[in-house]
């Protein structure tokens, strides 16, 4: 399941930016140059079990791209929950799905996102399923530190949506990286989530 505003489907051929985070859903799919993930030991997800979700700022090599394959595609309020794909569910969440009315300081802003309510609400609904493995968090913003707290506040509501733990960032009390393989840590019987970004003094994990 990827929430984000963009498709992230572009391959190393197609991509102008050279942005390696517009990559990795086209990657997790097995579409394009595959080094990284096969270097990490990673096999492609069947098409057919990926939904990308919302993606509403794509471009023409990616609309491509995606028309080939068996991606599907659904909006964030109209999730099909009866259409979810079976077994585990690996669950991402690039903040920059929401309106940046909501999120402020996005580092790549697209008008016409939902609201971080709606968009909390539809994780719950899938984790609700109890069938969520994992949850990678993308905290796509600047670090302005004016706008830390509605990111804050969007990311412990996040968590909770996962997880049902009501945890507090900034602190480091809560430890979600096991320490000694730096490997996303869960209480048992929930998703482990990950965040990559975060707030300044926060660094890749939280
Ligand atoms: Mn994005």
């Amino acid at each position: 399941m990827w929430f984000d505003a963009h498709a992230d489907f572009h391959t190393q051929d197609t991509t102008t930016s050279g942005y390696l985070g517009g990559l990795p859903l086209a990657l997790a799919a097995g579409v394009g140059t595959l080094t990284l993930p096969a270097a990490l030991g990673l096999h492609p997800v069947p098409e057919s079990r990926i939904v990308l979700v919302d993606a509403r700022d794509t471009d023409p090599p990616e609309q491509i791209l995606l028309g080939r394959t068996a991606v599907r595609h659904s909006g964030v309020g109209d999730l099909d929950m009866t259409a979810l794909p079976d077994g585990q569910l690996y669950v991402h969440v690039d903040v920059d799905v929401c309106d940046p009315s909501g999120v402020p300081d996005l580092l790549y802003p697209v008008p016409a996102g939902c609201t971080p309510a709606e968009l909390v609400a539809a994780v719950a609904r899938i984790t609700a399923t109890g069938r969520v493995a994992a949850v990678g968090i993308a905290a796509t913003w600047n670090h302005n530190g004016a706008a830390g707290a509605a990111h804050q506040d969007l990311l412990q509501r996040l968590v909770q949506a996962s997880t049902g733990v009501n945890t507090s960032f900034g602190s480091s009390a809560v430890p979600w990286t096991e320490p000694s393989t730096g490997r996303p840590r869960s209480p048992t019987g929930r998703p482990s989530v990950t965040c990559s970004g975060g707030w300044p003094g926060s660094r890749s994990a939280i």
